[in-house]
């Protein structure tokens, strides 16, 4: 089993991905897309045909698959663990699926105390197809394009808890705060629970070999910088706290950040996602002697490869001000996005200059 440590030190140590998030010199700036498996890809599709995507997320071999499947045609310089925030919820027997077209639903939301307490911790024990799928893929990646990073996941307690108190997608995340602002006793057993529970499904991936993580809090953009740092900022430190332990670096991520990055950055990040709507090279003074990730608006794909390629380049250049700079769309790729354009993308990234 590769220890985090070892991928450090390991066979991986060269990859472009790990120095620059550790911040030493890359032979060139390394591109990785959030939700580079999914939709967007053909070979996706059909290994889902008539498979549940929480189902998908139980089979090991599947995992393997569809997290290979961007590696592959990309080339990108590492892989992102297919799986999804909702999921290790679902593995201690919180009833959700997630529904097509929409997104994690939750069929009874959370409201109370009693509620919080009848969701169990996270064991490995409740999610050995994560080991096995985290083992296999390891393996496979030692061997794709000169050797591949993982980068495991979880979401954040913010984020996880919209999900858990509206009962799915939400836009406003009314309910969410009307919790964090009016009933801080259930809030704060929430917001511990999700904590202790993305943790644990970080620890495993990291046990069973993922060379980075990247903690989502997709909807923190939606708080004031002192609801932030009063209310989440303290239960996702914990969980950052607890894989600082592991030795492995981390990436703290979301969406809408203008005015949370230093604060998403002191939380314990070693990499600070950035989303497209800050330029670059406002964040980086912002996020400390820390390296970024980021930042090509998601719908530049859309554009003529010219128009595209002329703002990747924009953002390269940025980057260099940065500790360490990690190529990545500001937010997931959109479904209907051409694969032939990522890989025109990640080409470009790769062979633009790094001096
Ligand atoms: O059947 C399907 O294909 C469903 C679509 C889908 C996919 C491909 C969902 C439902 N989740 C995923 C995989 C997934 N989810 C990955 C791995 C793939 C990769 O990155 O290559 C990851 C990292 C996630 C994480 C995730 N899930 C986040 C954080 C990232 C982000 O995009 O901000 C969030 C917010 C979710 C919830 C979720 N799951 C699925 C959907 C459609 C949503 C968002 C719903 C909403 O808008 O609230």
């Amino acid at each position: 089993m590769t220890r985090p440590a070892d991928a450090l030190a390991g066979p991986l140590a060269g990859s472009a991905f790990l120095k620059a998030v550790r911040g030493e010199p890359v032979p060139h700036t390394p591109v990785w897309y959030m939700r580079q498996a999914g939709r967007s890809l053909p070979e996706y599709l059909r290994v889902r045909e008539g498979v549940a995507m929480l189902d998908a997320c139980a089979d090991p071999d599947l995992v393997v698959e569809i997290t290979l499947q961007p590696v592959r045609r990309y080339g990108v310089d590492a892989a992102i663990f297919f799986s999804d925030i909702v999921l290790p919820l679902k593995a201690v027997g919180v009833d959700l699926d997630i529904k097509p077209g929409v997104g994690p639903v939750v069929a009874e939301p959370v409201r109370t105390v009693a509620d919080v307490e009848r969701i169990p911790d996270l064991t490995p024990e409740h999610v050995p197809f994560i080991t096995e799928a985290v083992r296999g893929l390891v393996g496979e990646l030692a061997v794709t394009n000169g050797g591949t990073p993982l980068i495991g996941f979880a979401g954040a307690p913010f984020t996880v808890a919209s999900y858990l108190v509206e009962g799915g997608p939400s836009k406003e995340h009314a309910r969410t705060k009307a919790m964090m602002f009016g009933a801080p006793d259930v809030w704060d057993a929430l917001m511990r629970k999700i904590a202790g529970i993305s943790a644990a499904f970080l620890e495993v991936q990291v046990a069973a070999g993922a060379s980075a993580v990247q903690l989502f809090d997709s909807w923190a953009g939606a708080l004031t910088p002192a609801d932030y740092e009063q209310y989440v900022m303290p239960h996702s430190a914990r969980v950052l706290a607890r894989v600082g332990q592991l030795g492995v670096p981390r990436i703290h991520f979301g969406v809408g950040t203008t005015n949370l990055l230093p604060l998403m950055a002191e939380a314990g990040a070693d990499v600070v996602g950035v989303d497209w709507r800050t330029p670059l090279g406002h964040a980086i003074p912002l996020v400390g002697d820390r390296a970024v990730q980021g930042n090509l608006d998601p719908t530049l794909v859309f554009a003529p490869a010219d128009v595209m390629t002329a703002r990747a380049a924009e953002i390269v250049e940025a980057g260099r001000a940065a500790r360490g700079h990690v190529f990545n769309l500001g937010h997931g790729v959109i479904p209907s996005t051409d694969p032939d354009q990522l890989k025109r993308l990640t080409e470009f990234v790769q062979s633009y200059p790094v001096e």
